[in-house]
C-alpha cells in the first residue's frame, strides 16, 4: 500500500474546512488508495482551537481507512512541516467598513508568514492551493515569500468560477455538465473574471453555436457567473462553502492525478503566456499530467476577450501594487 502523504489545511475550523476535510480524508482528493496525514492550522485563539478539536473528533468518528494521522497546529512552521499539499483556506475576511488597502495588508501579513513557513519546512514539491481571499494576490504573496520553492508550486483557486460557468451552460443547453469541454475562466477570482466559452464544446459541438445568443452571453451568463458568490450569500446568509470545498478538491485532484487532456482552470503564476506579465497569479486554461499543469496555448484572443482580459489583469496589477511595499 502507498506511503501516506501530508496534507496541510489552514482555516481548518471554518466553514470551508468543515466541508473539505472529510472529503480529503475519504480519498476524494488524492485517490481511494492514498493514505493522508492531516496537518491542520488554525489561529491560536482558544475558540478556533477548541472548534478545531471538535472537527478532529468528528474525523476520528468517521473511522476513515485512509486517514493515517491528524495534528492540530497554531503555528505554520509546524503545520507545514514536510507538507506535500497545502490548502490555504484561512484568511481575514473583509470586516464592516474595512478598506481594500487594509484587507490587503492584513492578508499580506498572513500570507507572507505562511509563504516563509512553506519555504522553510514544506516538501520541496509541495503543491499549494490558495482559497482564502483575495485568493490570487494571497497566492502571489505566498509565492514571493518562498524564494526557495519553485514558483509553479503556488496556485490560486478559480475552479469554483469554472464549475459555476459549467453549470450555467448545462442549464442553458439542457446537456449534461460532464459533456462540456474546453471551458476557461481568465484572470482574477473576483467579479472581473472572464468566463470564456468561445472554445467550449458539448459532444464535440460548439457551445457558441448551440446557444447562439451573444446577448445572453454578455448580459446574463457573464454577470451570473461573476456575481454567483454574492447570490449565494444573499440566499444562504453565508458564503459558499460546500461548493468552494468541492472546487478545491477538484483543483488538487486534477493537479495531482491529471485531467486526461481535459481543460480546467487554475490560477497560476504567468510565464508570459497571452501577454500576462510574468508572476501575475492569473486564471488560465490548463491540462494536467504527471503532477504538472501546462497552459493551453495558441488560443485566439478577439477584441472583446482582450478587453475583458485587460480589465481583470488591471485589477490584479493594482492588487499587486497595493502589497508591493510588504514584499
Ligand atoms: P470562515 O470564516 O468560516 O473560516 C475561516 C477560518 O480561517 C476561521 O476558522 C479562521 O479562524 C481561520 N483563519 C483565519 N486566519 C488564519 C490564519 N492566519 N491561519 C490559520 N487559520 C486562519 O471562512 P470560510 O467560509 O471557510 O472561507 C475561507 C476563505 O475562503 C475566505 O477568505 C473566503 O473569502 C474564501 N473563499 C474563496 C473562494 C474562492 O473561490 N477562491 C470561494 C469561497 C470563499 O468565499
Amino acid at each position: 500500500s502507498k506511503k501516506p502523504v501530508r496534507v496541510a489545511v489552514t482555516g481548518a475550523a471554518g466553514q470551508i474546512g468543515y466541508a473539505l476535510l472529510f472529503r480529503i480524508a475519504s480519498g476524494e482528493m488524492l485517490g481511494k488508495d492514498q493514505p493522508v496525514i492531516l496537518q491542520l492550522l488554525e489561529v491560536p485563539a482558544e475558540g478556533p482551537q477548541k472548534a478545531l478539536k471538535g472537527v478532529m473528533m468528528e474525523l476520528e468518528d468517521c473511522a476513515f481507512p485512509l486517514l493515517a494521522g491528524m495534528e492540530a497546529h497554531s503555528n505554520p512552521m509546524t503545520a507545514f512541516k514536510d507538507a506535500d499539499y497545502a490548502l490555504l483556506v484561512g484568511s481575514r475576511p473583509r470586516g464592516p467598513g474595512m478598506e481594500r488597502a487594509e484587507l490587503l495588508a492584513v492578508n499580506g501579513a498572513i500570507f507572507i508568514e505562511q509563504g516563509k513557513a512553506l519555504n522553510a519546512v514544506a516538501s520541496r514539491n509541495v503543491k499549494v492551493l490558495v482559497v482564502g481571499n483575495p485568493a490570487n494576490t494571497n497566492a502571489y504573496i505566498a509565492m514571493k515569500s518562498a524564494p526557495d520553492l519553485p514558483r509553479k508550486n503556488f496556485t490560486a483557486m478559480l475552479r469554483l468560477d469554472h464549475n459555476r460557468a459549467l453549470s450555467q451552460i448545462a442549464a442553458k443547453t439542457g446537456k449534461p455538465v460532464a459533456e462540456i469541454e474546453r471551458m476557461i475562466v481568465w484572470g482574477n477570482h473576483s467579479p472581473t473574471m472572464y468566463a470564456d466559452y468561445r472554445f467550449a464544446t458539448i459532444g464535440g459541438q460548439s457551445v457558441v453555436k448551440m446557444i447562439n445568443d451573444q446577448d445572453w452571453y454578455v448580459n446574463v451568463f457573464l454577470p451570473t457567473v461573476a456575481k454567483r458568490g454574492a447570490a449565494i450569500i444573499e440566499a444562504r446568509g453565508l458564503s459558499s462553502a460546500a461548493s468552494a470545498a468541492n472546487a478545491a478538491i477538484d483543483h488538487m485532484r486534477d493537479w495531482a492525478l491529471g485531467t486526461n487532456g481535459k481543460w480546467v482552470t487554475m490560477g497560476i503564476p504567468s510565464d508570459g503566456q497571452y501577454g500576462i506579465p510574468k508572476d501575475v497569479m492569473f486564471g488560465f486554461p490548463v491540462t494536467c499530467a504527471n503532477g504538472e499543469y501546462q497552459v493551453v496555448e495558441g488560443l485566439e484572443i478577439d477584441a472583446f476577450s482582450q478587453q475583458r482580459i485587460d480589465a481583470t489583469l488591471a485589477e490584479l496589477l493594482a492588487e499587486q501594487d497595493g502589497v508591493k511595499h510588504l514584499l
